[in-house]
């Protein structure tokens, strides 16, 4: 059931992003930020937005760009990730990392294009919401990629290697590598939607809590999880001294916490009612999920 949606949501999305490459210029770079971008991952985050569409009747089509802009940064991220400089994986998605295909530098610049990309995608004049909006979401995107969000997490994350850390600093830095684009994907409903600052405020909490619980699920597939599946190596974790919550709390402990954390999430979207159905079960497949 979940897998149907998810792989509508994603055939939809991509067809947007070709469509939208289609109409600009083309450069040598369109084909490795294809490859980075299209055919390939969950696009989770995407459904994730459609979900809390749902909470407050917005259409897709006014969420759409937002989804395009999010993929696009996601992927960036994942083809910086597989760097030589990085994490150095030669494998994403069951296909060879975009370094490996294309070259490093052909990689560098596929990934920073894709990061201007997903702004020329909110703010292209064709996507019909207000400017106000489209300013507010431009500059939440600004703010949770970079270093005090996925950037600043990533740095933090390579400098935990091999280091023995708190549960607190492997939190903060969990929430900034992963959480932060969740924040992003459902404050930018909640601007959409015209909520308050207190509403968007909760919503941004809820969604950085949605990527930690991601992150956990991450971790639990690295360590038991199959390549196959997974579409990369496995118990790569443990091999670079990765400082994770599975790491530092053990199995047990872990899905302790992330059971509790799910709670959590759940209870704090009761005020929506019925509305939830959806996202609620794209929550229940983050932690059960086996890709
Ligand atoms: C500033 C955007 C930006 C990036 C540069 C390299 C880097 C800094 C950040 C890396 C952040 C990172 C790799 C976080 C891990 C998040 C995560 C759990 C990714 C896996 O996401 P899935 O499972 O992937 O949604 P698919 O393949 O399904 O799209």
């Amino acid at each position: 059931m979940i897998k149907k949606k998810l792989i509508k949501n994603a055939k939809k999305v991509d067809k947007f992003i070709i469509n939208y490459l289609k109409k600009q210029k083309q450069s040598l770079l369109v084909k490795p930020m294809r490859y980075g971008v299209i055919s390939g991952g969950k696009k989770i985050r995407s459904t994730i937005i459609f979900d809390v569409g749902k909470l407050f009747k917005i259409s897709e089509k006014k969420l759409i760009n937002i989804c395009a802009a999010v993929e696009c940064i996601h992927s960036y991220s994942l083809i910086h990730d597989d760097l030589p400089c990085m994490d150095n994986d030669t494998m994403r998605r069951g296909k060879p990392s975009t370094h490996v295909k294309f070259g490093e530098a052909s990689a560098v610049l596929a990934g920073s294009s894709l990061l201007t990309l997903a702004f020329e995608i909110i703010t292209d004049e064709r996507y019909l919401i207000n400017h106000k909006m489209k300013n507010e979401i431009t500059r939440a995107l600004a703010s949770c990629s970079g270093h005090t969000g996925i950037a600043g997490g990533q740095e933090l994350d390579l400098k935990f290697e091999n280091k023995k850390k708190k549960i607190n600093q492997i939190i903060d830095m969990q929430k900034k590598k992963t959480g932060k684009l969740f924040n992003f994907c459902l404050y930018a409903v909640g601007v959409v939607a015209n909520k308050s600052d207190k509403e968007k405020k909760s919503l941004s909490i809820i969604g950085e809590e949605i990527g930690l619980l991601f992150q956990l699920a991450d971790d639990f597939l690295d360590k038991k999880g199959s390549k196959k599946l997974v579409g990369k190596p496995v118990k790569k974790d443990k091999k670079k001294g990765k400082s994770t919550l599975l790491s530092i709390l053990g199995e047990e402990k872990a899905y302790y916490f992330a059971n509790t954390l799910k709670k959590k999430i759940l209870r704090n979207l009761e005020k929506h009612g019925k509305k939830t159905k959806e996202l609620i079960n794209t929550i229940e497949f983050i932690l059960e999920r086996q890709f």
